[in-house]
Order: C-alpha cells, then structure tokens, then sequence
C-alpha cells in the first residue's frame, strides 16, 4: 500500500479505492482524486492540509463543519434538488474527526467528489452573473450561522497588517530582493493609505464583518452543465470580513483578461463586461441586506483586491517565496507586476463602474 493509499485507509469512505491522482491547482493545499472502482460509491477529494498556514487545524475544521452543516440545512429547508452536489461533505476519520494526523505530523481530510462539475479559471458574463448572484446567496446563508467562527488566519484580510508584513520583509530583505524591486514598493506605498479606508470605516463602527468566504478566485467556484453555480469550494477562510473580500477576489480573478501571473502585461486588463454582469448579479441578491457604505464602496473593493494580492506576493518574493509555491524563482515576481497592471487596469475604469451600480439601484 502506497502513502496515499494508507492515509485513505483512515477515513471511513464508501467503495473500494482505485486509482488516486493530483487534481487542482491552488496554491496552498495539495489535493488529489480518489476514485472508487464501484459505480455506486462516489469518488473523493483526499487534500493535504498545509499546517504551517493553517496552524490550527482543528478550529479550521470545526469552522468547515459549522459552514457546511449550516448551509446543508437552509438548502433542505429551501427544498432545493441536488443537494449533494451544492454543498460540500467532508467525511470523519477513525477519530471521528473530519481530518487525520499522519505519523509524519501532517494533517489530511476528505471530502465526496462533487460529480458532473467544472471550475474554470476563465469565464463569460453570463457565468459571471450566476457567479455574483451565489456569492450574495452564500453570504445570505450565513447570515444566520449559530456558531461563532474562529479566524483560521488571522488578519486574512486586514490592508493595515498586509502592507506591515510587507514593510517588514522590506526592512529585513532575507533575500537581498529589495533594491531589484524599488519601483513596485513605491506603487504600493502611493497608494497605501487610501486602500486602508475598510480598516479605517470598520473602527469607526461605520462598516461591519459578516461570514465571508474570502478566498472567492473563480477557480474555487463549481459550475453544473449549464454554466449555473452549484456550491463554492475551498472554505478553509470562511470567516467574519467585510464584504468587499468576496466581491474583490472574484473580480480580481474572473475580471482580468490575463492570468494571475501573466508575463505578457499587454494581456492583463480589467474586464468590464464581467464586472457589469457579476455585480447586477452580486446585487440582485445582496442588495437586500448590504449598507449603503458596503454598495458605494465595491469598485474600491475592485482595486483592494489585485492591491492587496500584489503586497502579498511582493512580500513573499522579497521573504524568499516562503508562502506561495512557485515554478520558477521569478515567478512572484512576476505575479506581482501582473496585479498591479490589473490594478492600474481597474484605477482607470473606476468613474465607470460607479456610474453602473447607481444604474443597477434605480
Ligand atoms: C491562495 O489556496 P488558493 O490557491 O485558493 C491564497 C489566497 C490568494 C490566492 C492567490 C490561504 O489561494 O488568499 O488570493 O492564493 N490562500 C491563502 O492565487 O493564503
Ligand atoms: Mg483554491
């Protein structure tokens, strides 16, 4: 029996295991597929938890648990169909716990292979649309969760502690990177204090935190054959923020006509047709519960995201890449210049995208 095959061996799934292979692409977790030889069995996703990130891995796990059984239960109320297939479920280990600890220290969990599913990393405007719309439905749901959820990292999404770590890395340069990347701090710090403003709104009790999803990059999104969303994957950062983090990350993801790390900046550019359609959808169904303050500040939250992405990755590139894996030793680098093209790309269409929400409220 392989590795994988025993760590499997923990968790009490259905079927007999047959062949397990890499699945995905993120940037944190590594996840593979297991399929079962049975056709009655489902098929699993085994995931690797990364602890170093994840420190806690048990509240990480009992906040997965609170999120998915939450849900589980409005969507039965609601008597939605095809339940399985719209919330996540992740099954216990001969602990009886959702995940697993390998002798080696690492931590493991699984979950049922959603079937029939797509995750795309680019989109169109109609699935833009069904995008916006489950995001304000997901934190509909969650609106009402009873348990209090822990900050699986904390400070996630905190623009004040973002740009520290970032002028940190800058005073102790491990790497002896600085000096190379002069021009992009300074970009940075143009713009640091207006990119604060969520920090500065939430003291001053004008903005509030409610359960996000934060991590919402198109690729963490399920869609079924019809481009319709079934159910957001990857909620080991569902957790309280401001709404801006769910409506900035998809933007920042499914908005930019590049990838993520683009070499060709030529490529990267905001995309407004994906954002008119992903906001009338985010709109149509958050509308009813979003404050004034939340509304007029999405197209910031626009810029937020593809910013605080690039102070992430320049922080990283100047730590010696100790957070992201990367495929070659340039390459936060390389994000790095690609986000912050893409923020430039959204700074230039900002009167535009204001001038489209006042549209979307009459
Ligand atoms: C990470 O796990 P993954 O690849 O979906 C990161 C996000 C970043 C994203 C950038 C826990 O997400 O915050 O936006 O990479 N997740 C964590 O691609 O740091
Ligand atoms: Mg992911």
């Amino acid at each position: 029996m392989n590795d994988l095959n025993s760590i499997i061996s923990h968790f009490s799934h259905e079927g007999t295991v047959g062949n397990v292979s890499p699945l995905g692409a993120g940037l944190i977790n590594d996840s593979y597929k297991v399929v079962t030889t049975e056709a009655d069995a489902p098929d699993y996703v085994l995931q690797r938890i990364n602890h170093v990130i994840f420190t806690d891995v048990d509240m990480l796990q009992a906040n997965i648990e609170a999120v998915t059984r939450h849900i589980r239960r409005k969507l039965e109320a609601g008597h939605e169909t095809d339940i399985d297939r719209k919330v996540l479920h992740f099954i216990a280990s001969e602990t009886g716990k959702t995940y697993w600890q390998a002798d080696d220290g690492n931590y493991w969990r699984m979950m049922v292979f959603i079937p029939r599913a797509k995750t795309y990393t680019t989109v169109n405007p109609e699935y833009s649309y069904y995008a916006g719309v489950a995001f304000g439905n997901f934190e509909a749901m969650l609106a009402d969760i009873p348990d209090a959820l822990g900050e699986t990292i904390p400070d996630f999404h905190n623009m004040e502690f973002r740009l520290k770590q970032l002028r940190d890395a800058v005073a102790v340069d491990a790497a002896g990177r600085v000096a190379e990347v002069r021009r992009y701090i300074d970009e940075i710090e143009r713009r640091a204090d207006a990119m604060c403003l969520a920090e500065r709104l939430h003291r001053n009790g004008e903005l509030p935190k409610r359960v996000c999803h934060c991590d919402t990059k198109v690729d963490n999104m399920m869609f079924d054959e019809q481009g319709r969303v079934l159910c957001v994957i990857d909620l080991d950062t569902v957790m309280p923020s401001f709404v801006f983090s769910d409506y900035g990350d998809f933007l920042r993801t499914a908005g930019n006509t590049g990838a993520e790390d683009d070499p060709d900046l030529d490529r990267v550019n905001f995309n407004m047709e994906i954002f008119r359609a992903f906001t009338r959808g985010y709109l149509e169904s958050a509308r009813s519960f979003l404050l004034p303050v939340e509304i007029e500040n999405l197209p910031y939250a626009a810029a937020l995201f593809p910013y605080m992405q690039c102070v992430r990755f320049l922080a990283d590139y100047i730590n010696g890449d100790t957070y992201y894996k990367i495929n070659y030793p340039e390459h936060n680098l390389v994000r790095t210049r690609a986000q912050l093209k893409l923020l430039q790309s959204v700074e230039q269409h900002q009167p535009e995208m204001r001038r489209f929400i006042t549209s979307c409220l009459q």
